[in-house]
């Protein structure tokens, strides 16, 4: 078989190229490991940045997610007990993000790719990529019980953080900058109304807890856990137990319980590989690059390296001009780091440290007592929570400018 792209993961990295690549008329194949259906299962991200509301909206997806979707102006942040509402819309000139789930997103991307025929393979196996280091490279896998080759013009690493693409790149090729973080988020997901209209994020002396919803009947929780607690330890009512214990009153008095549709444990990282890209192989999304979900930034980060992809190789096919594809990874890292460095910040300044002895957590509150205090300290916030534009980085270099 013969494609001109080949994308190796059929997340919301893989499928969103994949539809960006067909909009322009680029043939491309998506081979994903497991099935669509355990690629639904996993709940994720919930939280879109203006950014990546266009970019589905440009991928001809967007219109679920506007029926559907929450449009949020600010957040909580509930600190020794006392609620602070960073109010974004104002703080960034009318910007806002939207609350849509991961999964709902990936449907909507899954449902357009059917319906317009394109070819997805679930329950591809040994995936393995070959020759990205000249102009032929292929990619080998097992699926229906036979070895297939597929021949193609270039690789998309979609494969997220424990992908075949970047393992399979040399190590003297890459350098990776890598923080793990000494506790992880317990996860619940319930179809109970959230306990408030916006997310909250809560600094307790009892360790971090997020507030957040799928819809006005969904609601998303999470708490920090020591990195050895195990799910099945986690029974619901002792989750709602420790939620309520991290809230105020008001959230007390609101909070509704219920039944589990889903818990899980994710562990918090912060991890980037440089460069992106190896000759014809190219990494998009987790497979280069992971951030603690506090910031909420993952998913909006993959949606951005996958447009700068897709005008790379748009560029490559329309004007055989090789300057995007050239300037990828540079382009992507700038924003990647921005958003890694906010990310690392707020996990920081939210979470828990019991290491950082009681002096730590008397310089993590000066700081929030100085932040939530401060229309600067609440702007920064603001602007980084919401996101840089899509042409950022150009603006600034076209004015000389490197900060
Ligand atoms: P994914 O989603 O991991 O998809 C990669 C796909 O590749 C497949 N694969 C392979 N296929 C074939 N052969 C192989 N050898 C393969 N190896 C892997 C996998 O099966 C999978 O289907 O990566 P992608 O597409 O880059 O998407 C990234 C996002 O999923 C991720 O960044 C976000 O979920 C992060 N994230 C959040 N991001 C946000 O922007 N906003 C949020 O509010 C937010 N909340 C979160 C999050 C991540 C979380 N966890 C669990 C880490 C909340 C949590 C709890
Ligand atoms: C979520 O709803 O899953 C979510 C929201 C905000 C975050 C992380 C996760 O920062």
């Amino acid at each position: 078989m013969r494609t001109q792209v080949a994308i190796v993961g059929a997340g919301p990295s893989g499928l969103l190229l994949g539809q960006l690549l067909h909009l322009a008329g680029i043939e491309a194949v998506v081979l994903e490991r497991h099935t669509g259906e355990y690629v639904l299962g996993r709940i994720r991200a919930g939280v879109l940045e203006q950014v990546c509301v266009d970019l589905l909206d440009a991928a001809g997806v967007g219109a679920r997610m506007h029926r559907e979707g929450l449009v949020h102006g600010g957040i909580e942040m509930l600190v020794a007990g006392r609620r602070h509402r960073i109010d974004m819309h104002r703080l960034t000139g009318g910007k806002n993000v939207t609350v849509y789930g991961q999964t709902e997103l990936t449907r909507d991307l899954m449902e357009a790719r059917s319906a317009t025929g394109l070819t997805t393979l679930y329950e591809a196996a040994d995936v393995s990529v070959h020759d990205f280091d000249g102009a032929t490279p292929q990619v080998r896998y097992r699926h229906g019980g036979r070895e297939h080759r597929l021949d193609c013009d270039f690789i998309a690493g979609c494969d997220g953080f424990h992908g075949v693409c970047r393992a399979s790149v040399p190590r003297g090729a890459i350098a990776e900058y890598e923080k793990v973080y000494p506790f992880g988020w317990l996860g619940l997901l319930a179809d109970t109304p959230p306990v408030s209209d916006e997310l909250i994020y809560v600094n307790s002396p009892r360790g971090f807890a997020l507030c957040s919803m799928r819809s006005r009947t969904r609601s998303r929780y999470y708490l920090q856990v020591p990195l050895t607690d195990k799910v099945e330890a986690w029974s619901d009512d002792a989750f709602w137990h420790e939620l309520r214990a991290r809230l105020d009153d008001a959230g007390r008095a609101r909070l509704a319980t219920g039944a589990s549709l889903e818990k899980s444990i994710a562990p918090l990282r912060s991890f980037v590989a440089e460069p992106l890209r190896f000759g014809r192989l190219f990494l998009a999304g987790d497979a280069g690059h992971i951030v603690p979900p506090t910031g909420a930034k993952g998913l909006n980060l993959a949606a951005t390296d996958v447009k700068y992809l897709a005008n790379a190789l748009i560029e490559f096919y329309r004007e055989r001009s090789e300057a995007g594809i050239d300037h990828y990874s540079a382009r992507c890292l700038r924003r990647i780091w921005r958003a890694e460095r906010f990310s690392w910040w707020f996990t920081s300044l939210m979470h828990r440290f019991p290491e950082n002895g009681p002096i730590g957590e008397k310089f993590q509150h000066a700081e929030l007592d100085y932040l939530l205090h401060s229309e600067a300290g609440q702007r920064t916030i603001a602007e980084n929570y919401v996101g840089l534009p899509l042409d950022f980085g150009e603006a600034a270099s076209a004015h000389g400018s490197a900060g």
